[in-house]
């Protein structure tokens, strides 16, 4: 990890000779703003729901942390991606980023750059520093040891085991601690892990690709290709980043998907695949039984899947997952207990129809992504990304709440929070 704040793959933009843009890597500056910041001076970041803000110094070197802790995303599950940032004399003598669990923390990382120079430093960390023996050491120790005077903090650890004992033992010890900084960043950063901690299930969130007309496929049940390339590798970069991909059976046998991760320029991992499936009608000559890859696939079932079936699947490598039915189907709660019990902290689940609306209706999706192919299928019976019962009334929709909008080629994609309306008693 480089200890300068360029070697941090962050995007700077000269906007005059005193001041520079600063933006995250998944930030977009638009002309538009960019002759608007010329005119100013300081550090900027462009955020997608504020727009263009100035920030102040602490702000300046906690973005650093953000996006160093970035840097681990897709490799620290079960883990936070944290990041840190030690600054003497504002200048930055060390910093790190945790890059798998199991291995360092971030903060030591930075230590270890900045050696006898921590001494007197202030560390810059977008989530309190541990003061439990995990599988490491606590940072807590290893911050005072090294004379670290101030403890900027993005957040308070939402792990139990935490949860502000490390902001306690490092003012017990002198250090002077200041806490939410970028607050809002640091959550969204971390959403999967603050669920995963806190409630021991996986972060939950639906993609799906629609037709303008709001269709997943056409009338004979065709789906492939709706959206463009770009979307398409947007789409790898979610599976990347997700501990396990979640289907229904129907996705399997009419799209019969590899469900791997295939980036343009290679790397990232495969997630663990998992076909609910209350009958075992996957078949043994799925492409997901057979992908080539060394990612578990999951067969998530009930007690009405054959044995002989279950056995010929295990047979192949498939592990079985026997759970209780809902419906006639794959309980879906019980199913995201039992993930969360092997350590799979965020779910991407790519459909069908009939599986999403069961998660949408049971209140287990934190997050959609949907994209929107400038096509039209038309066909009443062609199949949308949630199917189900339906509801009544509009009034009892699900709002998407903190949309937000981005184009690849020609596709748009609208991300968001499902929330269900709350009907008033007597309205
Ligand atoms: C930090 N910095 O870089 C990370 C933290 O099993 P361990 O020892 O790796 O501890 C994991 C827990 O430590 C994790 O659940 C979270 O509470 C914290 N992670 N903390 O200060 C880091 N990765
Ligand atoms: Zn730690």
């Amino acid at each position: 990890m480089g200890a300068s704040p360029r070697a941090a793959r962050l995007t700077w933009c000269k906007s005059r000779a005193d001041s520079t843009v600063w933006m995250g890597e998944e930030t977009a500056v638009e002309p538009y703003f960019l002759q608007t910041l010329r005119k100013r001076s300081g550090f900027f970041c462009f955020d997608h729901n504020s727009g263009v803000k100035q920030l102040d110094l602490d702000e300046r070197f906690m973005w650093m942390a953000l996006d160093l802790a970035r840097q681990g995303r897709g490799k620290t599950s079960p883990n936070p991606m944290v990041g840190a940032v030690l600054v003497k004399g504002g200048e930055v003598v060390g910093s790190g980023y945790h890059q798998a669990a199991g291995g360092p923390h971030a903060e030591v990382f930075a230590l270890r750059k900045a050696g006898e120079n921590a001494a007197g430093a202030v560390l810059y960390v977008n989530l309190e520093p541990c003061s439990h023996h995990g599988r490491t050491a606590p940072c807590t120790d290893a911050l005072i040891r090294a004379g670290v005077k101030k403890v900027v903090a993005a957040m308070e650890d939402p792990n139990p085991l935490v949860c502000g004992k490390g902001f306690q033992k490092l003012e017990a010890a002198g250090v002077e601690v200041k806490k939410g900084i970028l607050e809002h960043k640091a959550r969204q950063l971390n959403e999967a892990f603050i669920k995963y901690i806190t409630t021991g299930l996986p972060f939950v969130t639906v993609k799906a690709a629609i037709s303008m007309d709001g269709k997943i496929a056409t009338g004979t049940g065709q789906s492939r290709w709706i959206t463009g390339d770009k979307a398409r590798q947007f789409v790898h970069r979610l599976r990347d980043h997700s501990d396990a991909v979640l289907v229904g059976i129907e996705t399997v046998l009419a799209d019969d998907p590899l469900l791997t991760t295939r980036l343009e320029n290679g790397g990232g991992k495969d997630p663990v695949r998992v076909v609910a499936d209350s009958k075992a009608r996957l078949p043994l000559d799925a492409r997901v039984v057979n992908p080539g890859s060394r990612a578990r696939t999951i067969l998530a079932t009930t007690e009405e899947a054959p044995r002989e079936k279950c056995a010929a699947l295990r047979e192949r490598g498939v592990e079985i997952m026997v759970l209780p039915s809902r419906a006639g189907r794959v309980d879906p709660a019980a199913l995201l207990r039992k993930l969360g019990e092997r350590e799979i902290t965020a779910v991407l689940v790519e459909g069908g129809g009939t599986l999403n609306y069961s998660l949408l209706e049971a209140g287990l999706i934190d997050k959609l992504f949907l994209f929107i192919a400038p096509v039209i299928f038309g066909g009443r019976d062609s199949p949308t990304p949630f199917d189900g019962e339906g509801i009544a009334s509009p009034g009892e929709a699900w709002d998407v709440e903190a949309l937000e909008l981005k184009q690849f080629d020609r596709d748009l994609l609208l991300i968001g929070y499902p929330k269900k309306r709350r009907v008033e008693v007597g309205s």
